[in-house]
């Protein structure tokens, strides 16, 4: 029986020692950057999916080690966030020190399944070495103008008097009193990530990402191209602007409809009729989500604007307007032109308040088939001069003639949002900023970074949507470093986000004390090679950090726009039971009873053999066995008889098959495929009963990404010196791969009968027998005494046999 306490633990204190997996200083091999995301270390402890992408980056670092590359392969803590803070108000204790134990912790689990991390290279973001260089990058983002003030809604419980972050709101409800959490305008910090909207949708192009992770990112940035047309409001100087990307349905148009919240109400207002109406309505829609308001499913309420009217620029048609909630202030101008024949929401909004529906685009040319609402292209009816135009032709007929006359301009529109950067909290990093009522906002000077968090004695939110910071008189009250006046430091912090836009730049350096990482190191590491990683963050910590490294390469502070050359995604591990891994159903698995229980090497190669590598699996106790079975028919070879004696050519031959399988599969991430191939050169060698000692080292190479473990002992054991991860990944010979066929001739009695194809070197007995099964060779043997056969390897089978 294979010893896997023993032999696990021998070689993790063996690489700790050895050092084998700290970056080298060699310069004359090249770099190999992987990354995986690095955990936020939750009380809970290591799950089975963290195990699943650090093992997944652990195989492929292993893996370009042997291929010769200098791999930078490092761990790291995502530790400031809510959690912790709420433990702290719990048990009031400073959530530093909880963080801490859970770091602790998660160190000790990712160590026992012995992946190749270079250790000296961790770094967490709660440690002021590490935030004193978010804080600095705040700041060169402030100084490039893209990190600014303004008033935004937050999350505001009236009961609790403070603020609450989106994981506290549940159904719409604070999630500690039950009250309705209403939006309250608070100044916050904002990131200007929209001036890289257009950048950030380019230049996926050159990434080799998946495709349907470009497609998510570029669906949540939502690049729209249209116009903006002006409506006249009648008997004013009043404009209101609309925007729209089917300005093919303009006359089609049937009424306007302007957000609640738009600026445009305060210009309208002297000519207004229905004052209260409309302010009973504000009133009830206040505390609606933006989802809420656009849910197509949702009933779309509005009140119409009475003493107004506008004029559509293309028929100088007069219509109504109103005010609706389904048109949001945040996007486009707040303002809509409603086209219900061919609009979804406008249909419904006209059908309930029996507005004029008016069809203007057609399925087929010339034939009025209209349905209820036609949301599709198709071609113009009722549209003056447009009519019989195509859609698209249309659109850039009338966006012509309308810029012409002045009342069209071409638009494009994202439906990416600036960042809302601040929190009311205590657990996260200090915006370096004073603010001076004489001077505004006033960056701190690096020399005052890092700007450490104090500890505070109550981790409650202050109560006045201001975060705990804010209680601390003798850290908030600060002089200007302007102007000396008096001032007051921000009390917001940074979000949970921040500390992961960056971590990969610090891995490059991080014990720097003067840079963020030295430019030299920089050019050498950046970018990423490959970004292991879940589906989750397809979206949000994928954006915001390709954004941070965009505008440090702008800065000319990193040297590369693009962080992540290539990404992959893995699929959920579900529970035996088929459901999501859950406490509450009591199906958790655990990675330390794993190990204990099979091992880490058994654990590793289970995962990476559960199924295609993105794909969603269950967990399966017959499946880990199997593995564990595997994992000691593997350690059997030892057992047999070790000889320097060449390997038969068929052995050599799977032999080489897998190497170059093994090495191809795991280039394009199919684990499970390039295991299930060394399963089959393992059954073929374990028949045998004399095995090749070099043959042994390859095998345990070729397995050493999964299995690191029991490959080191392996390589030992065959007289290997050091580490097998300073050899190298082994070669497969083009030769020896190739399935070669040959033609023999089947003569009988000196005639030519048959031509039979068979494996080069196929041996005599089955050549003979494959003959006496040709049909061709039957008829003239059949009855026949053979007197003599004649058999060249490769080349001729003469029988002879009586007359
Ligand atoms: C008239 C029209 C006719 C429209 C039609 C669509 C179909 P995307 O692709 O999402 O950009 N719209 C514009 N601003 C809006 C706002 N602030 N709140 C809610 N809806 C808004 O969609 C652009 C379309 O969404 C615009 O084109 C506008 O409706 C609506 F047959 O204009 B459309
Ligand atoms: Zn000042």
């Amino acid at each position: 029986m294979y010893n896997f306490k023993e032999i696990e633990k021998k070689w993790q204190d063996f690489w700790d020692k050895d050092e084998t997996y700290k970056v080298e200083e060699d310069d004359s091999k090249e770099k190999f950057y992987t990354l995986v995301e690095f955990p936020y270390p939750s009380g809970a402890g290591l799950h089975v999916g963290h195990v699943k992408g650090q093992t997944a980056v652990d195989v492929f670092a292993r893996f370009k080690r042997l291929k010769g590359y200098n791999v930078l392969n490092s761990m790291g803590w995502d530790a400031f966030g809510l959690p912790a803070e709420n433990f702290a108000i719990k048990n009031k204790k400073h959530p530093g020190i909880f963080t801490q134990e859970n770091i602790n912790n998660f160190r000790r689990q990712i160590k026992s399944f012995g992946p190749s991390f270079d250790w000296s290279r961790e770094i967490d973001t709660t440690d002021p070495n590490y935030y004193k260089w978010t804080q600095w990058i705040f700041l060169q983002l402030f100084e490039m103008g893209l990190a600014y003030e303004k008033e935004a809604p937050i999350n505001w419980c009236p009961s609790c008097k403070t603020g609450l972050a989106n994981e506290e709101v549940v159904d719409g409800k604070c999630e500690r009193c039950d009250s309705l959490v209403e939006q309250k305008n608070m100044k916050q910090w904002f990131l200007k990530i929209t001036d890289y909207a257009e950048e950030l949708i380019t230049d996926l192009n050159d990434l080799n990402w998946p495709e349907y992770i470009k497609t998510s990112q570029k669906n949540w940035i939502g690049k729209s191209e249209g116009a903006e047309i002006d409506f006249s409001v009648k008997d004013s100087d009043i404009k209101i602007r609309v925007f729209t990307t089917r300005i093919d349905t303009i006359f089609g148009c049937t009424y306007v409809v302007i957000a609640p919240e738009s600026k445009i109400l305060l210009q309208l207002e002297y000519k207004i009729e229905n004052k209260d109406e409309l302010n009973e309505y504000l009133e009830k829609i206040k505390n609606k989500s933006d989802l809420e308001r656009t849910d197509l499913n949702k009933d779309k309420s509005g009140v119409k604007i009475e003493g107004v009217k506008a004029i559509n620029p293309f028929n100088n048609e007069e219509v109504d307007i109103f005010i609706a909630d389904y048109v949001l202030a945040s996007y486009g101008t707040g303002a809509v032109m409603a086209v219900p024949a061919h609009d979804e929401r406008d249909f419904e909004f006209a059908k309930k308040y029996d507005l004029e529906i008016k069809t203007v685009i057609t399925k087929e040319k010339d034939i009025d088939n209209s349905i209820s609402c036609y949301t599709e292209d198709g071609h113009l009816l009722n549209s003056l001069e447009f009519t019989g135009m195509n859609s698209s032709q249309a659109r850039s007929r009338m966006i012509e003639f309308g810029e012409g006359k002045g009342f069209v301009q071409r638009k494009i529109n994202y439906k990416l949002r600036d960042w809302l950067f601040s929190r009311q909290r205590y657990w996260g990093e200090p915006i370096p900023i004073i603010k001076c009522s004489s001077c505004g906002n006033v960056p701190l000077e690096k020399s005052d970074l890092p700007l450490v968090l104090p500890e505070v004695e109550n981790y409650e939110p202050s109560g006045n949507g201001e975060s705990p910071l804010a209680n601390i008189n003798s850290w908030v009250n600060v002089k200007c470093p302007k102007c000396g006046g008096d001032a007051k430091r921000e009390t917001n912090t940074m979000p949970q986000w921040a500390g992961s836009s960056w971590y990969f730049l610090r891995y490059i350096d991080p014990k720097n004390q003067e840079e963020l990482a030295s430019a030299e190191n920089l050019k050498k590491f950046m970018p990423v090679d490959i970004y292991f990683g879940g589906a989750e963050h397809t979206t949000v910590h994928l954006l915001y950090s390709r954004f941070w490294n965009k505008a440090l390469c702008n800065k000319g502070i990193v040297p590369v726009s693009e962080p992540y050359k290539r990404r992959v995604q893995h699929g959920l591990i579900l529970a035996e039971d088929g459901r999501k891994m859950s406490k509450r159903w009591g199906n958790v698995i655990n990675p330390d009873d794993v190990i204990s229980e099979y091992g880490a090497d058994v654990m590793r190669l289970y995962i990476m053999f559960m199924g295609p590598y993105g794909d969603t699996s269950a967990w399966a106790t017959s499946g880990i066995n199997g593995i564990s079975r595997f994992v000691n028919k593997v350690w059997n070879l030892t057992e047999k008889e070790i000889t320097e004696d060449e390997s038969d050519k068929e052995t050599l031959n799977i032999l080489h098959k897998t190497i170059k399988k093994v090495g191809e599969d795991i280039e394009n991430i199919s684990f499970h495929t390039a295991i299930s191939q060394l399963m089959i050169l393992l059954n073929h060698l374990s028949v045998k009963e004399k095995i090749n000692k070099e043959l042994v080292n390859i095998f345990a190479k070729l397995l050493s990404p999964f299995t690191p473990h029991l490959s080191e002992e392996l390589f030992s054991l065959m007289g290997g010196i050091g580490s097998i991860f300073k050899s190298s990944w082994p070669e497969y010979s083009e030769d020896l791969i190739k399935d070669e066929k040959v033609k023999i001739a089947v003569q009988i009695n000196g005639k030519l009968r048959d031509t039979l194809e068979v494996d080069f070197d196929s041996e005599e007995s089955f050549v003979v027998e494959l003959a006496k099964n040709s049909e061709l060779v039957k008829r003239w043997i059949e009855g026949k005494d053979i007197i003599k056969i004649i058999f060249i390897k490769n080349k001729l089978l003469s029988i002879v046999i009586k007359q």
